[in-house]
């Protein structure tokens, strides 16, 4: 398989002129020589990208998942579908899990009929309570980050040594708030321009429906190639805003670049969502979960959920092959 000409030159590392060959700027082969290693992209290195890019495209072909990159490239965002994610078992354990953990915060429990315990929420994302750290409350939150048709979009989108961000939980009621248009490169901290590859990805579980009125989720298709933050005139200006229909049950998966926002919920009860947010592997996480993941947690699950977590520590060499590699390698 090619080496990703999209960040190389046509002759490959080495050749930056692409010409080929040597010139006074272009050192010959033998002069490369003389460069100590470490900083040059070699053979091996390629090799790793090559592998890396191999391994995830096999992945997406292996679970059907072509049509949604191409949903990802064209406009930014996907939904798999409840028969896609093959977990429609997961549904209950993980709704009853969060409207649990919401109770023991608010000290009542939620009131999914008519969402009254939630309209006095003001966050920025609306009238919603949210609440972080899931993967330390209960195991039924690993299930779900380890997905695999969600895992393998998101590691498309980031690479094999992409890292959970945050896994939480928004439960949303009933209200006026609009959550304004953004992107979630920049929540990163992030200054445009923004890379047009993502750094940052999201695979939201939506349990209950999602429509207007529901208070859903918004895209506006094709945003992932502005490469920047709506302005904001752009962020809240509603006719932008083009609500998604989603069945409960279905995982919304988008491009950090995309810009999106969010309804007000006007039906009474409450909107409740997982939200797995995700950045490639050399940003730093929203939550440092790694050093409190327990050793049953690691050993009930394969080997990727402790590099996802962090608890297996990226290197800090970079001079080491992931490093080097993931310089050259979307997929890395
Ligand atoms: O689900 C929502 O209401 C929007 C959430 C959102 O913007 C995000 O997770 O970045």
């Amino acid at each position: 398989m090619a080496i990703e000409k999209d960040r190389l030159s046509p002759g490959g590392i080495g050749d930056p002129d692409g010409r080929g060959g040597s010139s006074d700027t272009t050192p010959s082969r033998e002069a490369q020589a003389r460069f100590a290693r470490g900083f040059l992209l070699d053979r091996e290195v390629e090799e790793a990208a090559d592998a890396a890019r191999a391994r995830v495209l096999a992945e997406i072909d292996r679970l059907n998942l072509v049509p949604h990159v191409a949903a990802l490239e064209l406009h930014g965002y996907t939904i798999l579908s409840p028969e896609e994610t093959g977990a429609a078992a997961l549904l209950e354990p993980l709704m009853a899990a969060i409207l649990r953990i919401c109770e023991t915060r608010i000290g009542v429990p939620v009131d999914v009929v008519t969402g009254d315990t939630h309209r006095h929420f003001h966050l920025p994302t609306g009238q919603v309570q949210w609440e972080p750290s899931l993967l330390l409350k209960d195991p039924v939150f690993e299930q779900a980050l380890m997905n695999p048709p969600a895992l393998a979009l998101i590691t498309y989108l980031l690479g094999e040594s992409c890292i959970v961000s945050h896994l939480s939980s928004m439960v949303k009621g009933p209200g006026d708030d609009y959550l304004p248009l953004h992107t979630d490169q920049n929540q990163s901290g992030a200054i445009p321009p923004a890379p047009p590859y993502a750094q940052v990805a999201n695979a939201t579980w939506a349990l209950t429906d999602y429509t207007r009125d529901n208070g859903g989720i918004c895209f506006v298709p094709g945003s992932h190639r502005y490469c920047r933050h709506p302005t904001h005139a752009e962020a809240t200006d509603l006719s932008l805003f083009h609500p998604l229909e989603v069945q409960a049950g279905s995982i919304i998966i988008w491009h950090g670049n995309t810009w999106h926002g969010a309804f007000p919920r006007r039906s009474p009860g409450v909107r409740v969502s997982l939200v797995a947010y995700f950045s490639r592997g050399y940003l730093r996480p929203s939550e440092d979960l790694g050093p409190s993941i327990s050793p049953e947690a690691l050993a009930r699950n394969p080997p990727r959920f402790a590099v996802l977590t962090g608890a297996s520590k990226r290197s800090r060499d970079f001079n080491s092959p992931l490093m080097r590699a993931s310089r050259v390698g979307l997929f890395v």
